[in-house]
């Protein structure tokens, strides 16, 4: 009997001194961050070997399940999609079955729509009614739409991936800028030909638009803390973005919501809900876009978390639009580490949802597998790509909520 206890005890002093060394290492994610780029590099990892062994079981229920019925409830699980996917059955069959939204990676970017030698030629009737084509995302929309898969349009206005050209007066790189009134009219026409055409051939696919990307830089010295080195800024003026989201409410079906898209939200929550005041005011937007590129030594609470909460409150909706995770190196420990951290992200969201904290409506994957990730030397996504098969990692089994997994972060 006593040699029980005393077994049972040590078995509990086993497990003390392991929580306790857990969140001792606590705290080592807020270490700051640098902004330079739309990715957070941190100075402090933490230990990999710190991380105990969490082996899945064999046969693993979760195996049958999908990200999407995992969170039907609460939000919309999306996925960032390159073109030349499709035809690749073991691509679909897993895009089919897990996700319900998705965002085209650059084919809904103003430079794969503007078409320059269509505007030069056409000129001079093209000179403020500019020449587009959405014929690539075509097969897409299709196998979207098939398999029931709504779309967020990212993104109608962004100072990158737009052309330098789109801002001259005979549309070539090199020429004179046009002024702040002629790009007004190039403004509302993108946005009206693009939202116009959308709905004329997808009718109700998209469901949401990043009508102005990235546009909020404190450190650029703008007194509203708008991003200087941008052609939209420096042709129109810091209203661009005002402008945008009132031609976008113009033309967008009701229904369909209008959203701000940025990184490291939680740097600039301040100046973002600033400088969007007038644009609440004026009912011309409905939601937060947080990008969502992390690290596995950010803190969610801190990181994701603690601004979704205040645009919350704000009366913003949100979503997290590009979700991945890097690691440093793709060890055992690291991999570990990431899958916590995708679920305590997913854990943390959904409570915090389900308190009626953050009213969010879509968490994206910024790709599907890690070889073509933007950040592949990171390896930041839920599934690999090797020998034509498509490999589930940890952190899609942390997504997934799998209790293997352990619900905490280091
Ligand atoms: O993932 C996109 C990558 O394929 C492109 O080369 C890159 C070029 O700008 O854009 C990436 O997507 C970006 C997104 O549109 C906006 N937020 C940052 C993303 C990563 O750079």
């Amino acid at each position: 009997m006593l040699r029980k206890f005393g077994k049972k005890l040590s078995v509990f002093m086993v497990l003390v001194l392991v929580v306790a060394s857990l969140s001792a290492c606590k705290g080592g994610d807020d270490k700051k961050n640098n902004s330079t780029g739309n990715e957070i590099t941190e100075t402090v990892t933490p230990s990999p070997t710190e991380v105990p062994a969490t082996p899945t079981p064999s046969p693993n229920p979760i195996d049958d399940m999908t990200l999407k019925e995992v969170y039907k409830d609460d939000f919309r699980i999306g996925v960032a999609l390159p073109i030349g996917y499709l035809g690749k059955t073991v691509l679909t069959d897993e895009i089919k079955s897990q996700f319900n939204s998705m965002t085209f990676e650059n084919s809904t970017k103003p430079d794969a729509i503007l078409r320059q030698a269509a505007c030069a030629a056409g000129l001079p009737g093209t000179y403020t009614e500019p020449v587009i084509n959405l014929d690539s995302i075509e097969s897409y929309m299709k196998f979207a739409k098939d398999n029931d898969i709504a779309v967020r349009f990212h993104t109608l206005v962004w100072h990158s991936q737009t052309p330098t050209w789109f801002f001259t007066e005979d549309y070539s790189v090199g020429g004179t800028k046009v002024s702040r009134e002629v790009m007004l009219k190039r403004l509302e026409s993108y946005i009206r030909q693009v939202v116009t055409l959308v709905e004329e051939k997808y009718p109700g696919q998209v469901y949401c638009y990043d009508v102005v990307n990235e546009a909020i830089d404190p450190g650029q010295g703008d007194a509203n803390g708008m991003r200087k080195n941008s052609l939209w800024y420096e042709v129109i003026g810091p209203d661009f973005m005002e402008y945008a989201f009132k031609y976008a409410r113009q033309y967008a079906p009701e229904g369909v919501d209008l959203y701000y898209n940025d990184y490291n939200c939680y740097l600039k929550t301040t100046q973002i809900l600033k400088a969007l005041e007038p644009i609440k005011e004026a009912g011309n937007i409905d939601g937060i876009g947080m990008q969502g590129h992390i690290s596995i030594s950010n803190s969610v609470e801190r990181a994701i978390k603690a601004p979704a909460v205040e645009f919350t409150a704000a009366g913003y909706k949100v979503q997290i639009t590009e979700l991945d995770i890097g690691i440093s190196e793709e060890s055992d420990a690291n991999l570990e580490l990431q899958a916590m951290k995708y679920r305590v992200l997913f854990k943390k969201i959904r409570e915090a949802k389900q308190e009626g904290k953050i009213n969010i409506d879509c968490i994206t994957i910024w790709g599907l597998y890690d070889s073509a990730s933007w950040r592949q030397d990171e390896s930041p996504l839920l599934y690999q790509y090797r020998a034509g098969k498509l490999i589930r990692k940890r952190a899609w089994y942390g997504a997934m909520q799998d209790p293997s997994v352990k619900a905490i972060e280091l």
